[in-house]
């Protein structure tokens, strides 16, 4: 028999479909009524398969028999861990199988907005070049220092790559770690150090807003901003402002505060190169974090303990 789960967002297709062979799937995000969908589920769902969408204490109370939530994606922000513990529910999530390739986005990131590649191609597309001559000079990357704010796996990978490039490391995190590269006591004066500070800390309420005003200061009219963590880790209305103002020189984006819909003052600024969240997003990527997904649903309903576990 099929164990019954719940999908609260459609998933990465190939994802889902081995999911949908191997599981029961109840789809609540194609519900319309979705409090009459829970009740009507709720005596048989014991998992959910979420993929950065909200999984709240209501949505957990609506699931009595709910055992473990199994997340695509390396953050769990959108998951209440609190209310999970206190409930007795298993959270993981699918980390390091990203790494490399959210490292090569940050990089990109740093690339294109430092170097102005898209703006460069864009004046070649406009016919510009031949019109009124040489694209201006950019800024390199090599011999600048980045800042990485929050140096964890992610964090790790994008220093590896920044050093090939021939940058120079510093980062900050809560408590200072055992690695060569030199050590900044707060984000501020990390900022101040760095010419490009990156942000890889974990969302949620405890990094809300953790590049401010005044980390933006510090980072002064010649410093970049790249943000491949959560859009709530960066105060987007004084980033604006910035950006607007030229009080930093620039910004390379993969999240925003209010995503898919972002702000469209972003859609103007040309110091600022923006994605769509895309970090992680390559076929063999998503299919590894696919995998590893899929892999603790298995093995925690096969009764052994599971490969990735958050709480
Ligand atoms: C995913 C991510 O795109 O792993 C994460 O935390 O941000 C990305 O790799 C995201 O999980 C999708 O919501």
């Amino acid at each position: 028999m099929k164990t019954d789960i719940l999908l609260t967002t459609p998933i990465y297709e190939r994802t889902q479909a081995v999911l949908e062979k191997e599981f029961n799937c109840h789809k609540l995000f194609a519900a319309d009524d979705r409090a009459g969908f829970l009740k009507a589920v709720a005596p048989k769902v014991r998992g959910i398969a979420s993929f950065g969408s909200s999984v709240d204490a209501a949505l957990m109370d609506a699931l009595p028999k709910l055992e473990i939530v199994s997340n695509f994606g390396v953050g769990v922000d959108s998951i209440d861990l609190a209310a999970a513990k206190k409930r007795g529910v298993i959270v993981t999530n699918t980390p390091d199988v990203l790494n490399d390739c959210v490292a090569d986005t940050t990089l990109a990131l740093a690339l294109n907005v430092m170097r102005r590649f898209p703006q460069a191609e864009t004046y070649l597309r406009s016919g510009f070049w031949g019109a009124r001559g040489a694209y201006p000079l950019t800024t390199s990357l090599g011999g600048k220092t980045m800042g990485i704010l929050g140096l964890g796996r992610i964090g790790e990978a994008i220093a590896q790559r920044a050093q090939a490039f021939g940058m120079k490391i510093q980062y900050h995190n809560r408590n200072k770690k055992d690695v060569s590269y030199v050590y900044a006591r707060d984000p501020v004066a990390l900022a101040r150090a760095s010419d490009v500070i990156v942000v890889v800390t974990p969302g949620g309420a405890g990094t809300r807003h953790i590049v401010d005003a005044r980390v933006l200061d510090a980072l002064g009219r010649e410093g970049y901003l790249i943000n491949i963590s959560r859009g709530s880790t960066v105060d987007e209305a004084a980033l604006l402002r910035y950006l607007q103002e030229g009080r930093i020189a620039g910004a390379g984006l993969d999240v925003f505060e209010n995503e898919p819909n972002i702000d469209p003052r972003f859609f103007c600024l040309d110091n600022a190169v923006v994605l769509p969240h895309v970090g992680s997003a390559t076929v063999e990527t998503r299919t590894a974090m696919g995998n590893l997904q899929i892999e603790n649903l298995r093995l925690h309903f096969a009764g052994k303990p599971v490969r990735t576990r958050v709480v």
